[in-house]
């Protein structure tokens, strides 16, 4: 089926309290995000995965050399379809059981935020930090390009977009404020707290 970019689940505007622009929210969705979907569909047609969902396009076109350009784009409109649900407007708490269970595996909140920064900070050019389970292992991983979770079986919990144009807008070449300022401000903590749940908690 063909793909298609969802509506942000809120305004552009919406984010901007919480550090993230109108201006950066219209490039990074309506063109951005637009793009790789558009070049995902041409790249789709012919490619004999056509009736796959987006997930199973993104794991059959991974590591093959002749699906690149689709590997690049799908994976990428997923990635961005994620990262929108997973941001909302600030003020939201992280539930109590989220926050048990990261401080189970990382010590603390505070460390997992540390942790989550060291990642995305230590990404070499453009790619993605991200929180994932991992069997019944809660980790943070780092992902070059357009590289995610699906690729090695993992369920995303939480995703930060490190390329550039994430963050060049509001924050310029800061990328550890930007991701800080995700944590703090942007993260829609109950969306990760159902990804969660739906993966069995
Ligand atoms: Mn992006």
């Amino acid at each position: 089926m063909a793909f298609e970019l969802p509506d942000l689940p809120y305004a552009h505007d919406a984010l901007a309290a919480g550090g993230m622009s109108e201006e950066t929210l219209q490039f990074h969705h309506d063109l951005h995000h637009n793009a790789y979907v558009t070049n995902g569909n041409n790249l789709l047609a012919g490619s004999g995965l056509e009736d796959n969902s987006l997930e199973q396009v993104v794991a059959a076109a991974y590591n093959d050399a002749d699906k690149v350009g689709l590997f690049n784009n799908a994976s990428q409109h997923w990635n961005h379809t994620q990262f929108w649900q997973m941001m909302g407007p600030s003020g939201r708490n992280m539930p109590s059981e989220l926050a048990a269970r990261i401080g189970d595996a990382f010590g603390s909140a505070a460390a997992f935020k540390e942790q989550f920064v060291a990642a995305g900070v230590g990404q070499f050019g453009s790619g993605w930090c991200w929180l994932v389970k991992d069997g019944d292992a809660l980790k943070i991983t780092k992902t070059p390009n357009g590289v995610n979770p699906l690729c090695f079986g993992q369920t995303a919990l939480l995703g930060c977009d490190v390329w550039e144009h994430a963050y060049y807008i509001d924050f310029r070449n800061k990328r550890p404020v930007y991701i800080q300022n995700f944590l703090d401000k942007l993260v829609n903590w109950e969306n990760v707290a159902e990804r969660l749940s739906a993966a069995g908690g």
